[in-house]
C-alpha cells in the first residue's frame, strides 16, 4: 500500500473494530468494547511517557514487584491506568498483570461471555531512562466460568482470542490481531486517533539478523552458542533494542529472529508465558512467522501451570527460527 493510498484509507482503530464485530456472526461487541478501553489506555500511557523528565515520573518507586524486580514509577502509572479503565468495563471477568501477585476479579466471576486480560503494562521499563522504546503488551482470553480466577486463566497460549502491544517509540504503534491477521496503527498526535497504516500484515520470511544479549553468551546452553558462531560468520547483523516490543517489533516488520534463551542466572529464561511470550507468539504466527520455547515446543501449546512462570523464546521470521532450532536439537 502507497503512502497516498494509506491517506486515503484513513480507518481509524475504532472504525476497524467496529468494521471486524460487523463481520462476524453473532458478535455481541464486548470485545470490542475492550480493544477500545485499551486503545484509551494506550493514549494515556503514552502521554505519560512523552513527559518523562518534564513531570515526576521517572526511576523507581522503591518496591519489587511480584518477579523480584525494582518498580519505575512509569510501571506503576501505566499498571494503574490499564486496572482502572479495564476494571470499569463490561464483560472484563478477570484482569491480571505482570506486576501484581494476584489477578484482580472484576464483577461477576462465573460467566463464559466474559473476558481475561493478562498485560505487561510497560514492558522494558529501563529503557525509559534513556529515551528508548518501551511497550505494554496485552493477551484476550474467554473467561471459563466455574473455576477459580487463578485456574481460569492458565489456558494455552493458543486459547487467546485477541493478542497485541503498543509501542511507546518515536512514534506511537498499536498492533493487533483478532485471529484473522495482524493489523498496525500510528497514534496521529494532531487528531489523538490510532491510524491503520498496515493491514494483514506479512512477517518477512528471512532476514539475516538476530536479536537476544549477546551480553549472556557464555551462560547460554551449547547449541545458542553454536548458533552464534554460524551466524557470525555467515553475515549476520545484531540488533537489540532490550525490550523485546520494540526488537519483534522491527523484527515483524523486516525479519530475523528475537531469542531470550535460558541462561544460568533465568535457567528457564526471563521472559513471562502468560503476559510476554504468548501475546507475542500469536502476532509472530498470524502474521506467517514461528514462535518457540525450544526446538519441539510452540509457545502457544505451553500449558501454564503458574500465571507468572516464564518460558524460552525464539521467535521470528520462519527460515530464522528454524536456522536456530537446527543447533538446539
Ligand atoms: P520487563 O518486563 O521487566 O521490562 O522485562 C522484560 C524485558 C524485555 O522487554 C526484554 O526483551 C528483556 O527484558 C531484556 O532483558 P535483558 O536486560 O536481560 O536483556
Ligand atoms: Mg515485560
Amino acid at each position: 500500500m502507497s503512502v497516498s493510498d494509506r491517506h486515503k484509507e484513513t480507518i481509524t482503530l475504532q472504525s476497524h473494530i467496529l468494521g471486524s464485530e460487523a463481520r462476524q456472526e453473532n458478535a455481541t461487541g464486548t470485545l470490542s468494547w475492550i480493544l477500545s478501553a485499551l486503545s484509551i489506555s494506550a493514549k494515556m500511557i503514552a502521554a505519560s511517557v512523552r513527559r518523562a523528565r518534564l513531570d515526576d515520573v521517572l526511576g523507581e518507586v522503591g518496591n519489587e514487584n511480584v518477579q523480584g524486580e525494582a518498580q519505575q514509577k512509569l510501571d506503576v502509572i501505566a499498571n494503574d491506568i490499564l486496572l482502572r479503565i479495564l476494571a470499569a468495563r463490561e464483560g472484563v471477568a478477570i484482569v491480571a498483570s505482570e506486576e501484581n501477585e494476584e489477578p484482580v476479579i472484576i464483577g461477576e466471576e462465573d460467566d463464559d461471555q466474559k473476558y481475561c486480560i493478562l498485560f505487561d503494562p510497560l514492558d522494558g521499563s529501563s529503557n525509559l531512562d534513556v529515551c528508548g522504546g518501551v511497550g505494554t503488551i496485552f493477551s484476550i482470553m474467554r473467561n471459563r466460568s466455574g473455576l477459580s480466577a487463578k485456574d481460569s486463566l492458565l489456558q494455552p497460549g493458543f486459547e487467546q482470542v485477541a493478542a497485541g502491544y503498543i509501542l511507546y517509540g518515536s512514534s506511537t504503534i498499536f498492533t493487533l490481531t483478532v485471529g484473522d491477521g495482524v493489523d498496525m496503527f500510528v497514534l496521529d498526535p494532531a487528531i489523538g486517533a490510532f491510524m491503520r497504516v498496515e493491514t494483514n500484515l506479512k512477517i518477512p520470511q528471512s532476514n539475516k539478523s538476530y536479536s537476544l544479549n549477546e551480553g549472556n553468551r557464555l551462560s547460554f546452553p551449547e547449541g545458542y552458542k553454536n548458533y552464534l558462531h554460524w551466524a557470525q560468520s555467515n553475515g549476520y547483523s545484531a540488533r537489540y533494542a532490550g525490550a523485546m516490543v520494540a526488537d519483534v517489533h522491527r523484527i515483524l516488520l523486516k525479519g530475523g529472529v528475537f531469542m531470550y534463551p535460558p541462561t544460568v542466572k533465568a535457567p528457564v529464561g526471563k521472559l513471562r508465558l502468560m503476559y510476554e511470550a504468548n501475546p507475542m507468539a500469536m502476532l509472530v504466527e498470524q502474521a506467517g512467522g514461528k514462535a518457540m520455547c525450544d526446538s519441539q515446543m510452540p509457545i502457544q501449546k505451553v500449558q501454564p501451570t503458574d500465571i507468572h512462570q516464564r518460558v524460552p523464546v525464539i521467535m521470528g521470521s520462519t527460515a530464522e527460527v528454524d536456522k536456530v532450532l537446527k543447533f538446539l536439537q
